[in-house]
């Protein structure tokens, strides 16, 4: 199996295939014709968001890598109320005098508030600086371009800069065409599988698309007790021949409602075979942890599968990922 996805990696390789500074890869499909001729799939107005809540009760387990949000005011209504007190006082610190400037004069109040979080534990584009292997990452930049000051190549806010990543999204509702709400756990999704749920849907991908996979799983986040690991462990999703797929049909990103797009545990137990023939050698980018419910359900109604999809990642200086509020819009 080793030396048959090897032969793989090295026939879907995009290095060089648009310049060796590139560090867009596929994103490259989404030319402004693309862009245009994607926002005439916004026929009805109906808008579709697409991310996970940021909060702590998110899916991240026992990985002491990666936690849940953990969201602090900085500023409420309590320290308004404290700054009148505090003008009273005689003897008042240089912090008691900035909180009294910042709520006078006039009847203006105001809140603050702090987000710290992994860039990776909800609604996430993951860069092509996030997964590599053999010492390189996509377009053959070294692995120690990534340094600890931040990825000096293929970062977050590379595409963010080139106003990526809007363009056609089309949804393949794996789980739908299997006729079941979600997909067993572990189940691998195969390139056949794409093709069938495409033609149940009468769909077809072209150059350029944003690839959105529904395995239901995201529906299964509440059997899971928070701060588990069934839900990531269980994870639905497709196997690493689906990079051949994509490469065929020259997607531009692909994105799951799973923790990794690819299934888990790892098929042939090597840890995601997918992402590094994705990431490092196509230069794709993979979305994670999507929330493709009311879209998919909207979909199966109207039978429309494809919309114009607004999934731009912030421009995180050096970030090998982000999050995302990717909106379809139908
Ligand atoms: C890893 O777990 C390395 O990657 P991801 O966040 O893409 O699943």
């Amino acid at each position: 199996m080793v030396a048959e996805w090897q032969k793989v990696s090295r026939r879907i390789n995009n290095w060089n295939r648009w310049g060796e500074n590139d560090q867009l890869g596929t994103l490259n499909f989404i030319t402004p014709e693309k862009v245009a001729a994607a926002s005439t799939l916004a026929r009805t107005g109906k808008v579709f968001s697409l991310c996970i809540p940021l909060d702590g009760d998110g899916p991240m387990g026992s990985n002491t890598v990666r936690r849940n949000p953990v969201h602090l005011m900085t500023l409420d209504g309590g320290d308004a109320e404290i700054s009148e007190i505090l003008k009273g006082w005689d003897a008042r610190t240089a912090l008691d005098d900035s909180l009294i400037e910042m709520y006078a004069p006039g009847p203006m109040r105001f809140n603050d508030d702090y987000l710290f979080f992994p860039l990776q534990c909800s609604t996430q584009w993951d860069a092509l600086s996030h997964v590599y292997y053999d010492d390189k990452l996509y377009n053959g930049y070294p692995a120690k371009s990534v340094t600890s000051t931040g990825a000096t190549r293929d970062s977050i806010d590379q595409v963010a800069q080139a106003g990526q990543i809007l363009g056609r999204g089309v949804l393949l509702d794996v789980a739908r065409a299997k006729g079941v709400d979600a997909l067993a756990p572990n189940t691998v999704i195969t390139p056949q599988d794409l093709d069938d749920t495409a033609r149940a849907q009468g769909v077809t991908i072209t150059e350029g698309d944003i690839v959105i996979i529904r395995t239901g799983w995201w529906s299964k986040i509440g059997d899971f007790p928070p701060g588990s690991d069934g839900w990531i462990g269980g994870s639905p999703g497709v196997s690493w021949r689906v990079a051949e797929w994509l490469s065929d049909h020259n997607v531009a990103a692909i994105a799951a409602d799973n923790i990794a797009v690819e299934v888990n545990p790892p098929e042939e137990g090597i840890v995601l075979l997918f992402h590094m023939l994705a990431i490092r050698d196509m230069g794709m980018m993979l979305g994670e942890i999507w929330d493709l419910e009311a879209l998919g359900a909207d979909c199966a109604e109207d039978g429309v599968y494809e919309f114009l999809l607004s999934a731009a990642p912030l421009e995180v200086t050096g970030a090998v990922g982000s999050p995302v509020n990717p909106l379809a819009i139908k």
